[in-house]
């Protein structure tokens, strides 16, 4: 369903365009607005401004986060992005994107945060509005110190906030951040900035070809008349072939049970990240099983285990029983001081009295 908000927007942006004069029709564009004025407000009274993007920040968690710090320093305030996961994990084109701005932008762990934090420093939370999504603990968050941008609902798990910005039927957090930027604050944003905004639309629209709004489409024309090109955006999306060979040998190591749950387990020498295993239970996913676990070292002491399921087994359950987590599609652990073998033994026990049949 169409939101009038944002049909409304994208006429403002073409009102924009013919640099017309008229006073905008009022009501409709209203509502990010009025969240404009209380973001510049926020940010004009606070020292330090916290960008923070979710855990395992994909590209539209870091391109919203890279364009806030545009409209922090454009109000003379020093943003830092704060990012939590350890810099291998992160998908190989957001590891580029952060190799190539943190000359700029200080982009720090949790760890050095906190040995310099203030109770003065503002949080903009981008791209996720859950507190177990977030690296921090939610009681450092305080409500008026915290503001919200995002696109995904909300649920008990939602961190209380006085100003948000939280509409479930925009695409991304970067359109959110990309209208902000080139409608409201009117800010030359550089090529690059462009490409990273731009970059977080194609992933959350897969390419342009799902929830995409009128709005949407004017947003990224906008980019790229700023410079953002399809052609850089496609390369960040690029596959790194080691890393696809990797995903594809614990596909290939697959252990099928009654055709009702698959299991992979990595070698015991080879260290995987997590996106390696997530994508390949995602793959086991797709050939008619229930459930499909990836099972693979993390680093030298720790296991992982991703979980996939359709529906008919709830993996965030079976996480549990291995001390993690998740919902009824998805779900992880982490186990230290134990070998992928001996996960995997212990995922079966769990699994086969439930769901194998004889
Ligand atoms: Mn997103």
């Amino acid at each position: 369903m169409q939101n009038q908000d944002e049909i409304a927007f994208g006429d403002e942006l073409f009102l924009d365009e013919n640099k017309s004069k008229e006073t905008p029709k009022n009501g409709a564009p209203q509502k990010i607005k009025n969240f404009k004025v209380n973001l510049e407000a926020k940010i004009l009274s606070s020292k330090k401004v916290i960008i923070v993007p979710h855990l395992n920040a994909d590209f539209d968690a870091i391109g919203s986060a890279i364009g806030l710090t545009f409209i922090v320093k454009k109000l003379k305030k020093v943003p830092t992005i704060l990012i939590d996961d350890p810099y291998q994990t992160l998908d190989p084109g957001v590891q580029k994107i952060i190799g190539d701005v943190k000359q700029d932008i200080s982009i720090v762990n949790c760890d050095s945060y906190l040995k310099n934090k203030d109770e003065n420093d503002l949080f903009i939370l981008t791209d996720v509005n859950k507190s177990n999504l977030i690296p921090l603990q939610q009681e450092l968050l305080d409500k008026d110190r915290t503001i919200i941008i995002d696109h995904h609902g909300t649920n008990e798990k939602t961190i209380e906030a006085t100003d948000t910005y939280i509409s479930p039927t925009v695409s991304s957090a970067s359109e959110i951040i990309a209208k902000l930027l080139l409608c409201l604050f009117k800010a030359k944003i550089s090529s690059q900035m462009a490409n990273y905004l731009l970059a977080g639309i194609y992933l959350d629209t897969n390419k342009l070809s799902k929830n995409v709004s009128s709005d949407t489409m004017a947003v990224a024309s906008k980019l790229i008349k700023r410079g953002a090109t399809i052609d850089y955006v496609t390369s960040l999306f690029s596959e790194d072939f080691a890393s696809d060979r990797r995903v594809q040998n614990l596909v290939g190591k697959v252990q099928m049970f009654n055709y009702t749950i698959a299991i992979t387990t990595g070698d015991e020498k080879e260290i995987y990240s997590s996106i390696e295993l997530a994508k390949a239970a995602d793959y086991l996913l797709k050939f008619g099983v229930a459930g499909a676990f990836a099972i693979g070292n993390i680093d030298e002491n720790t296991i992982s285990v991703s979980a996939r399921s359709k529906a008919e087994i709830h993996v965030g359950e079976v996480m549990q029983q291995l001390e993690g987590g998740g919902n009824q599609f998805s779900g992880a652990t982490k186990i230290v001081n134990s070998t992928p073998d001996e996960v995997s033994k212990k995922l079966m026990k769990i699994l086969i009295p439930k769901y194998y049949v004889k």
